[in-house]
This record gives structure tokens, sequence and C-alpha cells, in this order.
């Protein structure tokens, strides 16, 4: 499904044509069946009867209908990630918060528009079914008079007509982790050993790959120096068969001391692998269309980072990337030849490409939890005809490192937003959070308190707002305002978070390590202003927190409150939310919009 001849043919698209001005439909219908994109048969969830789910593809400025079937034997809902839904949080796609659940057998019509433009996605936010393979790309074309950065690429006139071409067709690549069993078993282990158990089969592209079982001699050498260490600290010499740190070590960085049950872990989730040989996701590329300059051709590609859990490097084998949007919004483009894709997040690229033959596109898991990699083919043939195979240079290894030191890494420190993108020097409201592990190894909190798992059937925020902050797990502000998050890793050691806002994006600010020692980032700047930045800062949708590797860490996030209504902040590793690791920031709660009867009623 995702095997396209990119530029050579008019992709067809979901959208039914409607009158002009009319809200473009979409039809997603969520099924629960049998297949195996690593090779290994398992039940999982379809969208449209394909995993990733069909590319909704709209223009700037459109009203988007989507319409959810929920044909599975269990309740769901979709959300979609990075869109800020402006007055019409009802879709936003989150039980408990936005809506009740969809229940089997129902539908439920998600109205939104589409009022940014770039590359976002969507996926289940119900449980764990995103890592069942409930998720799908969305690209918002952006409106003609929108300054584009490509200049800084190229001033050639037809490069820049090419990229124009290629931009218009960019193509997602969906990455993912995988399971060889679904996600109410996963939580099922997790809940009764009292520990994560991260330990996956596969690495998708685009919802597909194959089970490796590298020989432990590979595995040796693909030892980073931490993961040496860690070994080490839990008495153990090797990686298992599936590349994973043993449980009893894992379980020295994810259970902090508490008590694991390791009989309720069954053997095959560390210790058993059986190879397959998968399936591979191959993209094809012809000369002869509009996308050619004098030398080649271009091609644009949106990776997402539909992980449940990893972080993992990106890389096409032979040809360096143009990253030239994040998380939807142009950038000032970087040249690099890899990048470091975390979890919900979003980098949009252009390469050139001259030569003829196959690129392997790569991602590798840099947590040090597992090394593991999966792969895909970008296969040019300018001509047509066959042509000699031939490697093209390979800039990562299997661990997502680089095997040379001129291999860059897109570099979000030095992200700056096209055209600039100005922030508030002072905020009015401050928001500290300490996060951390609670009462047993499994259980998360965003700030000493994990939302229950019970949050999903409760009755959604939005009817009926929270008083202010009574439980730990809301946070109100006002519409207009600005704010600051400061997210705290005080129980060490802790890895880094994938922290995901719902409703709109955030710029990062600064980070440090240490306590926060302060009662605002304007008190903070007078002592450690190397720590800060205030001058178009880095905005997306998500941000990683720093490692706590030694000591506590912190990172500080800030955002303009121009999107009332209730939005979820959590986690956006699988097993972290679903312990609890999330909270509900009532934005702008003297002006949420009134939800429409439907809404309200829904599922009631
Ligand atoms: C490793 O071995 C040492 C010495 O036998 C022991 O004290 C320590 O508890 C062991 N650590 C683990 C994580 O098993
Ligand atoms: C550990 O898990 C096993 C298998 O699920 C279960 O039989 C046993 O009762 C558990 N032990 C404890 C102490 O909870
Ligand atoms: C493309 O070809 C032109 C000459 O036709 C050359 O000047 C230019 O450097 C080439 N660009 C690339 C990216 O190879
Ligand atoms: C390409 O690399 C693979 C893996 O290293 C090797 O097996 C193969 O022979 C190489 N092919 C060519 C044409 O060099
Ligand atoms: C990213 O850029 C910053 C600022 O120049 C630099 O300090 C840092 O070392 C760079 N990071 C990497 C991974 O290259
Ligand atoms: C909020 O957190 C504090 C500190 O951890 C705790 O004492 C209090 O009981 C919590 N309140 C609720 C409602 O959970
Ligand atoms: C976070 O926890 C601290 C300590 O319990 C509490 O004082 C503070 O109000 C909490 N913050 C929020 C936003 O709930
Ligand atoms: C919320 O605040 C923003 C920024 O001040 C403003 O543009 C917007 O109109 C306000 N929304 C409502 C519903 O008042
Ligand atoms: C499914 O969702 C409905 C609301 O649409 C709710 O009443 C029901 O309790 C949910 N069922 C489960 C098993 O969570
Ligand atoms: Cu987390």
């Amino acid at each position: 499904m995702f095997t396209r001849l990119v530029c050579s043919l008019a992709l067809a698209s979901l959208a039914l044509a409607g009158p002009l001005g009319r809200p473009k439909q979409f039809d997603l219908t969520v099924t629960w069946e049998k297949r195996a994109p690593n090779g290994f048969s398992r039940n999982m969830v379809l969208i449209n009867g394909q995993s990733p789910g069909p590319l909704i593809e709209v223009d700037e400025g459109d009203e988007v209908w989507v319409t959810i079937n929920n044909r599975m034997p269990f309740n769901t809902t979709i959300h979609f990630h990075g869109i800020e839904m402006g007055a019409t949080p009802w879709s936003d796609g989150v039980p408990g918060v936005t809506q009740r659940e969809i229940a089997p057998g129902k539908t439920f019509v998600s109205r939104w528009t589409a009022a940014q433009y770039g590359e976002y996605w969507y996926h289940a936010h119900h449980k764990g079914q995103l890592d069942d393979g409930q998720y799908g790309p969305i690209v918002i074309h952006p409106k003609k008079d929108r300054a584009t950065p490509f200049g800084l690429i190229s001033q050639d006139k037809d490069t820049l007509a090419a990229i124009s071409k290629a931009i218009a067709h960019i193509k997602p690549l969906m990455l993912s982790d995988w399971l060889n069993f679904d996600s109410d078993k996963a939580l099922e282990i997790q809940l009764a050993s009292n520990m994560d158990v991260p330990c996956y089969d596969s690495m998708l592209i685009n919802g597909k790959g194959k089970i490796n079982c590298w020989p432990a001699e590979k595995y040796a050498s693909l030892l980073s120096a931490q993961q040496q260490q860690m070994l080490k600290n839990g008495n153990a010499t090797a990686v298992t068969v599936k590349g994973c740190l043993p449980k009893q070590v894992m379980a020295l960085s994810l259970a902090f001391g508490k008590p694991v049950n390791y009989s309720a872990i069954p053997a095959d989730v560390f210790d058993v692998c059986n190879p397959t040989q998968g399936s591979n996701t191959v993209i094809e590329v012809k000369k002869g269309g509009k996308c050619d300059d004098k030398n080649g051709t271009w091609v644009a590609f949106d990776v997402v980072g539909a992980y449940g859990t990893f972080t993992a490097s990106f890389s096409i084998d032979g040809l360096p990337m143009y990253v030239y949007a994040v998380d939807g919004e142009y950038i000032e483009p970087q040249l690099v030849q890899a990048i470091s894709v975390g979890n919900g997040d979003r980098y949009s690229f252009l390469v050139h490409i001259t030569d003829a033959g196959d690129y392997t596109i790569r991602h590798a898991n840099t947590l040090p939890i597992q090394i593991i990699s999966g792969t895909a083919t970008l296969s040019y043939r300018p001509s047509g005809q066959t042509v000699t195979p031939k490697n093209f240079t390979q800039y990562i290894n299997d661990a997502g490192r680089a095997l040379t030191p001129d291999v860059k890494f897109y570099n979000q420190t030095l992200q700056k937003s096209y055209p600039p993108s100005p922030v508030a020097q002072k905020a009015d409201q401050t928001i500290i959070l300490n996060m951390g592990n609670t009462v047993t190894g499994y259980l998360w909190s965003l700030n000493g308190t994990s939302q229950p798992q019970t949050q999903e059937q409760a009755e959604p925020v939005l009817f009926k707002p929270h008083p202010n902050a009574l439980d730990n797990l809301t946070i109100t502000t006002l519409n207009g305002s600005w704010v600051d998050l400061i997210f705290v890793a005080t129980q060490v050691p802790q890895p880094a978070h994938p922290i995901h806002k719902h409703g709109n994006k955030m710029w990062l600010i600064g980070s440090g390590q240490g306590a926060f020692k302060w009662p605002s980032v304007e008190a903070a700047i007078k002592e450690v202003p190397l720590s800060f930045n205030l001058v178009n800062p880095p905005r997306r949708d998500g941000f990683q927190t720093l490692v706590a590797g030694k000591g506590p860490t912190w990172t500080a996030v800030r955002y303009h409150v121009t999107n009332p209504g209730p939005w979820l902040l959590h986690c956006h590793i699988q097993s972290h939310m679903l312990g609890g690791m999330s909270m509900v920031i009532q934005d702008g709660v003297d002006k949420w919009p009134v939800t429409p009867p439907e809404y309200l009623a829904y599922g009631a």
C-alpha cells in the first residue's frame, strides 16, 4: 500500500470529493485482525484494512471530517497528534478528557479545521492500541503564500521547482517498534511483574520488518560503554538472544529497587528469538517526473516516530538529508546524515538522488534497553531498466551510532523556526512538575500522583471542568497567558521522557543538570543565564526531558494559552502513560467553547 511511484503517478486520494468549501471527508474503519507484519502472525489493528492507516491529506484552511467506525471487539478513540483543534476540543480523541469512548459497532465523527500546515499523524488514544498498529499519517499542504525556507537549500530556479513538486508529493515513513503479542498482554505482564518489559521483536517502517536474532558476537560488538556498565552492575556479561538487557539488569534501572515478580514474565519476552524473513517496504522513485532537476531527482519524506517506547537513529545510506520542518513547521534547513527520532516526533526532509540503485533506509533503537534495528528500501531507477547492485555509504550502525566522525546528526539545539517564532520573555504562571515512579516499578507520575487507569471511562473533563488543581492531576490556566512547565527528573536514574502536550506547540527555553532551585524561570535566568535561550528557541509539540543519570535534571518549556480546552499532557512512551504519567491542563478555562449537544450526548 505504501509502495508507491514517487512523483510519476498521481496518488489516489482518500478524500471524497465535495463541492468547493465543503468539508473534506474521510472514513476510517478500524478492525482487529490477524496479520504478520514481521513474519509472525498475531492479532492487530487495521485501519481500512491496512497498518499504517491511509494518509489523511488536506490543504491548510480545510474543514476536515473524519468518521471513525469501530469494528473491533473493544472500545477505542483516535487522536490527531499535533493538530491544535482550535475551538473543537471535542474532536481531540482523548477518552475521559474530550469525549466518551467509541464502543464496538459505533461511529464517531471528528470535525476540525486544518488551521496549520505540515506533517502530523493520528493514532489510538485508548489503552495501548497505538502499539497494535493503530496509527496513520496526516499531511496538510501549506497555503501558497506561506514563506518557505527552500531558498536556503538552493537558489537555482529548476531545483526550487523540483523541490516544490517533491514537497507536494511528500512520502510518510512511519517508524514503529513491534511486539509478537498484543498491548493488552504487554500491560498484563507489566502489572503482574511490576516492571516495564520493553524487549521488542522488530522495528517496522510503514508496517513492515522482520525478526533478526543476531549472533552473540554481533551483539557484543555493538554494546555501548553504558550498556557494558549496566550489564556489569547486574552481574551479567551479555544481552539476550533478542539483544535486550536481561530482565534482572533492566530491573535495576526500570524497577528502582521495587520488588519485581520475574516468574510473571514469560520466557519469550526476553529470552526466545526465532528469525523471520518478514516483509520489506520498497519505495520506488523514477526519473522523468517534475521532481527532476538537471542532475537528478528530489524526494521529500516525512519521518514519524510512531514508537511505543523507542527513540531511534534514522538514516538513508548515501543520501544526506535536508531537514526543513520539525513537527510540521518550517525551520532553517539542516543538512545531516542522521536524525534521532523520538516518540511522537516528525521530521520532514528532502534528499537529492543522482545515482541509480537501492538505498537502504534504516532506523536503530538508541535506548540502552535493546540492540535492534529495521530497514526499508528506496529504489531509484532513472530509466526504468535494471541496474547493477551497488552499496551506498552506510552512516549509522545497527545500534544507531555514527560509523564515522563526519556523520552529522540533526541538532535540535540549533533548531530555528522559519520565519522566526518569537516567544514571550516572561511567563505569567510557573508549574513545576517532579517526575518519577510511584509505589511500584510500573506506575509513573508527572507530579507524584499516577493518573488512574479508570480515567479513560470517567466523565470527560470538557463536559465538567475540575475544580482548580485539587487532585494533583489537573493544571488550570487562563486564556492569553504565558505558561512555563518545568519538568524535573527528581528520581535518579530516570530515562528521558518524550513529553507531548495536546492543543498547541511549546518552546524549549531551557534545561540543566541538578535540581530546579528557583521559583520561576525569571529567577533562574539571573543565576544560570547560559541554561536558557529565549531567542527563536526550538518549537514543537513534544520534547524529550533530559536523562537523569547521576543526578536530577530539569527541562523548561513555555507556551501561550490561545486554545481554550482540556488538553492531555503526558509521556508518549505508552507504558509510562498507561502507568499514570499524564495530567490534564485546563487551558483558558475562562473561555472554553460550548460543546455541541451531539458531542455531549455521545456514548452517554
Ligand atoms: C552482584 O553480585 C554481587 C556479589 O555477589 C552482589 O553483592 C550483588 O547484589 C549482585 N547484584 C545483582 C544486581 O545481582
Ligand atoms: C508471581 O507471578 C506468578 C505467575 O503469574 C504467580 O503465580 C505468583 O503468585 C506471583 N508471585 C507473587 C509474589 O506475586
Ligand atoms: C548540478 O549540475 C550543475 C551543472 O549542470 C552543477 O553546476 C551543480 O553543481 C550540480 N549540482 C549538484 C547538487 O550536483
Ligand atoms: C553490499 O553489502 C552487503 C552487506 O555488507 C554485502 O553482502 C554485499 O555483497 C554488498 N554488495 C555489493 C555489490 O558490494
Ligand atoms: C548541537 O549544537 C550545540 C550548539 O552549537 C552544541 O553545543 C552541541 O554539541 C551540538 N550537539 C551535537 C550532538 O552535535
Ligand atoms: C497530592 O500530592 C501530595 C504530595 O504527594 C499528597 O500528600 C496528597 O495526598 C495528594 N493529593 C491527592 C488528592 O492525591
Ligand atoms: C505538584 O506536587 C506538589 C507537591 O505535592 C504540589 O504542591 C503541587 O501543587 C503539584 N502541582 C500540581 C500542578 O498539581
Ligand atoms: C484566547 O487568547 C488568544 C490570545 O490572546 C486570543 O487570540 C483568542 O481570541 C482568545 N480566545 C477566546 C475564545 O477568547
Ligand atoms: C466502552 O465505552 C462506553 C462509552 O461509550 C462505556 O460506557 C463502557 O464502559 C466502555 N467499556 C469498556 C469495557 O471500557
Ligand atoms: Cu516517560
